[in-house]
């Protein structure tokens, strides 16, 4: 199976409830590596640049209203099937249709303040990374 690399972002209404930690500990366990990580409070431009693919959704100024009220952890995830991976462990975009025993399920609110992102697929994880990380701030572990 291929080692990838994924964007992963821990929500605001995650890091406010100090879970940084618990959802952190899931990703270990399933076997991903944390190979780039920051905290950071974006700014509006920051966010709308990150969901550009969304602009035109209902959703996106309620979607970039929340991804800026409070600091985020932005970091890369490595291992097998990251990409896929990091998406299952999540669970449902909804939480109330996430699997039980996923992120999702156990620790997000609603469809806004959903805990976690993760890319989608191998094109948007290079594009996301690029966004928040230069080459030189990821330190390779399996790669
Ligand atoms: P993410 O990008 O955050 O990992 O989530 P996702 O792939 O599961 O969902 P996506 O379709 O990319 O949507 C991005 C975020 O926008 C919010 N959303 N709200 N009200 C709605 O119908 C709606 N749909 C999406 C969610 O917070 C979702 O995570
Ligand atoms: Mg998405």
């Amino acid at each position: 199976m291929a080692i990838e690399r994924t964007l992963s972002i821990i929500k605001p209404d995650a890091v406010s409830r100090n879970l940084i930690g618990e959802i952190e500990s899931r990703f270990e366990k399933a076997g991903l590596q944390v190979v780039a990580a920051r905290m950071i409070h974006m700014t509006q431009e920051q966010a709308e640049g990150f969901y550009a693919e969304h602009r035109e959704r209902s959703f996106f100024p309620d979607l970039v209203g929340f991804m800026t009220s409070g600091p985020v952890i932005v970091q890369v995830l490595e291992g097998e099937n990251a990409i896929a991976r990091n998406r299952e462990l999540m669970g449902a975009t909804n939480p109330k249709e996430a699997e039980a025993g996923t992120i999702r399920a156990d620790y997000a609110d609603s469809i806004d303040a959903n805990a976690v992102h993760g890319s989608d697929s191998p094109e948007s994880a290079e594009r996301e990374i690029a966004y928040f990380f230069n080459d030189s701030e990821i330190c390779p572990r399996t790669l």
